[in-house]
């Protein structure tokens, strides 16, 4: 038979921050998975990854620390390196797109595009921020929108309304990095024409779906593009810090950091080739029809995957007598978030992986992540849940099947295999599912579906768990010695198929019970019934999972969003004078009225007693409260602030409120006992 040919990628890492668990659950683990899997089935497969070190949050890092953007790029690139390292990944080349082979390969990509005519310049309007000397790009611009007033609209576009306009109609921008106002200066970039692309990407994502059976979150992702219509789309950026845009006349251009990281895809594969001594090994797989090629991502990365890398690629052939293939499935993850919450690195909430490595052992990690991948939806990381996986899953389940299998064989069969006897129904039903479950759980795999993989894998073991209680060896060793020594000889056959199948979750877990058997791993395919014969010796048994307590779990919650404190604590705020303070007047008051402002989802319009007065305030809480829960409160307001008029409403005062750490706010109250227009001191 033929060895099946893979390509598999995980998405490149920006290299301007640590690896987080919310990383490992959508792009690496997974692939690591089926990776380590297909491996053990005798594919001929490449996985490759590594370091994404261009884009402007690198450069703003760099400005921020006072370093140079290498410097950033270097320490997490080692960081990340390091982090996959210990967490068991095991791609066959972490590369790095800022090596000379990436450029290279990036700017043939688009020199032959140019060349070919593919590429449209064009002179545009573009935010610049003078004081950081910079052009902006979009996501670095905010100011109000020309259509509803949201104070937070993007440049281009507003998350409120729906509105989209070109930048030079934003009213009141301001630079994200400086705060100063930009002002537009024209510039010029090269667009690649994807709208020409539309319906040959549309063939291509419903071939791949009907012949690969894509995810249905991935499919939706696609279709809304599809349906936007898909637009010309800028290749350069006016930067300096990234792959040199190689045409005349482009100074302080360079390439797009997504056109490019791509193609580091290609590159981090050409720079294992030539490790390997085989300059063009990369072509066998990249320009090869039977290579299968699979792209493992997080959500925000379907676009560039399913679109715009493919239709780079289409490019390319059209023009090419070497041919790429492009990807036959893209299986992305949603998110994961942390105890609830997304992840945060200013507010303290979750964990890197490096940290979280220097206290817990991978496997026990890679377990808990995989039997909660967020395949379909967005799942949660828990503590709790980590030490209940470990404890009563790992340790209870799977390790005490084996120590107590193990012990047995000790005790009675001086530590090697015994012989088979006579079957009875319960042994025929155990062997027929250490037959059953590698094929099943091959089976999930092969679609991707790794938590109901991981799900069938533990069953083995508890099945392991039951047959032997049900078989009662203990007793049967004293009056019935051969059916004693079947029941072993099946726990360890039972043992070598767990090793086998819990490889690609529990890498170093299972090298150890492999040497407890003293036995090699096989062929997925034959990991089923005879793998020990009997006679065979088995290796001293070693400890497999340790048991995490409730002092190192509360230590690990304890420390959540901790620094968020610290952080303000550590900010200095300016003193005021006494006098300064008692300007201010804090008054009580009641809300009698409360409705919603048109056009803005965040504005409410309240009138409010103040004891001997009503005034009207527009307060944004609206995504807090809705109004109607609002009358009656009695409330802390500012009765002496000039008023303002927003969105055409009058605001005659400011109502205080605290603001929770997920942006939602909660109005301060008084009690029922304080009359409206009471001052508060
Ligand atoms: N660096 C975005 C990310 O890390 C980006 C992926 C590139 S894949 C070519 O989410
Ligand atoms: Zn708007």
């Amino acid at each position: 038979m033929k060895k099946e040919k893979f390509l598999v990628t995980s998405a490149l890492p920006y290299a301007n921050g640590p690896i987080h668990l919310g990383h490992l659950s959508g792009a690496y683990l997974p692939a690591d998975i089926f990776v380590r899997y297909k491996r053990l089935t005798g594919a001929d497969i490449l996985y490759v990854c590594g370091s994404d070190e261009h884009g402007v949050p690198i450069t703003i890092t760099a400005d921020k620390e006072n370093i140079k953007p290498k410097e950033v790029i270097d320490r997490f690139h080692n960081i990340n390196k390091d982090a996959f390292d210990k967490f068991g990944m095991s791609f066959d080349i972490y590369s790095r797109t800022s090596i000379p082979l990436h450029h290279e390969t990036a700017q043939l990509f688009f020199k032959k595009f140019h060349e070919n005519g593919l590429l449209n310049e064009k002179k545009t309007m573009q935010f610049y921020d003078e004081k950081a000397k910079m052009f902006l790009p979009d996501r670095y611009v905010e100011g109000t929108c020309p259509n509803c007033g949201n104070e937070e609209a993007r440049s281009d576009e507003c998350e409120n309304c729906g509105a989209l306009y070109d930048p030079s109609e934003l009213k009141n921008p301001k630079s994200k990095i400086s705060g100063e106002s930009p002002v537009l200066k024209e510039t010029s970039h090269w667009y690649f024409p994807l709208g020409n692309y539309q319906q040959r990407l549309q063939e291509y994502v419903d071939l791949m779906n009907k012949e690969h059976n894509w995810k249905e979150n991935v499919l939706q992702y696609c279709r809304s593009w599809f349906n936007d219509g898909l637009k010309d789309r800028a290749v350069t950026r006016d930067l300096d810090w990234g792959v040199k845009v190689p045409v005349d006349n482009a100074d302080g251009k360079v390439i797009y950091v997504w056109f490019e990281a791509v193609l580091g895809y290609i590159s981090a594969t050409k720079e294992l080739s030539l490790k390997l001594n085989r300059p063009d090994l990369w072509k066998e797989y990249w320009q090869n029809e039977d290579t299968r090629y699979i792209a493992f991502i997080g959500k925000d990365n379907v676009v560039f995957h399913t679109i715009i890398f493919p239709a780079i690629l289409m490019a390319w052939n059209d023009n090419n007598d070497d041919k790429f293939i492009l990807p036959e499935n893209v299986p992305a993850n949603e998110f994961l978030n942390f105890e609830g919450k997304k992840f945060s690195k200013s507010r303290g909430w979750g964990i890197d992986v490096i940290d979280f490595l220097k206290i817990f052992p991978p496997d026990p990690l890679r377990y808990t992540l995989a039997a909660n991948l967020p395949e379909n939806k967005d799942t949660d990381f828990y503590w709790k849940e980590f030490q209940g996986r470990n404890n009563n899953e790992l340790a209870d389940i799977l390790g005490n099947f084996i120590n107590r299998t193990f012990t047995f064989a000790k005790k009675h069969f001086e530590l090697s295999v015994p012989e088979r006897g006579m079957l009875a129904g319960i042994d025929e039903e155990m062997l027929n599912m250490i037959h059953d479950t590698p094929l099943k759980v091959g089976g999930l795999i092969d679609n991707y579906k790794i938590k109901e993989a991981v799900l069938e894998m533990m069953n083995l073991a508890r099945a392991g768990n039951k047959y032997f209680n049900d078989s009662e060896p203990w007793k049967t060793i004293k009056d019935n010695k051969d059916k004693s020594s079947t029941t072993i000889n099946i726990c360890l056959q039972t043992i070598y198929t767990l090793a086998e199948i819990f490889n690609p979750i529990l890498p170093f877990t299972t090298e150890k019970i492999f040497k407890m058997l003293n036995a090699e791993k096989t062929d997925w395919h034959f990991c089923g019934r005879d793998n020990l014969i009997a006679g065979h010796k088995l290796n001293e048994p070693e400890i497999l999972f340790t048991k995490i307590e409730d002092e190192a779990i509360g230590n690990q919650v304890n420390k959540l969003g901790v620094f968020e404190m610290e952080e303000v604590i550590e900010e200095k705020i300016p003193l005021i004078s006494y006098e300064d303070f008692s300007k201010v007047q804090l008054k009580s008051a009641q809300i009698i009225h409360a409705e919603k402002i048109k056009k803005s989802n965040k504005l409410l319009k309240l009138q409010v007693d103040l004891g001997n007065e009503k005034r009207q305030v527009v307060a944004g809480i609206a995504k807090s409260y809705s109004p109607e829960e609002l009358i009656g409160k009695r409330i802390v307001m500012v009765a002496n602030l000039q008023p303002a008029i927003l969105f055409g409403e009058e605001s005659q005062g400011m109502i205080l409120a605290v603001e929770n750490s997920e942006g939602s706010l909660n109005i301060l109250e008084t009690s029922d006992k304080v009359k409206p227009g009471t001052q508060i001191k």
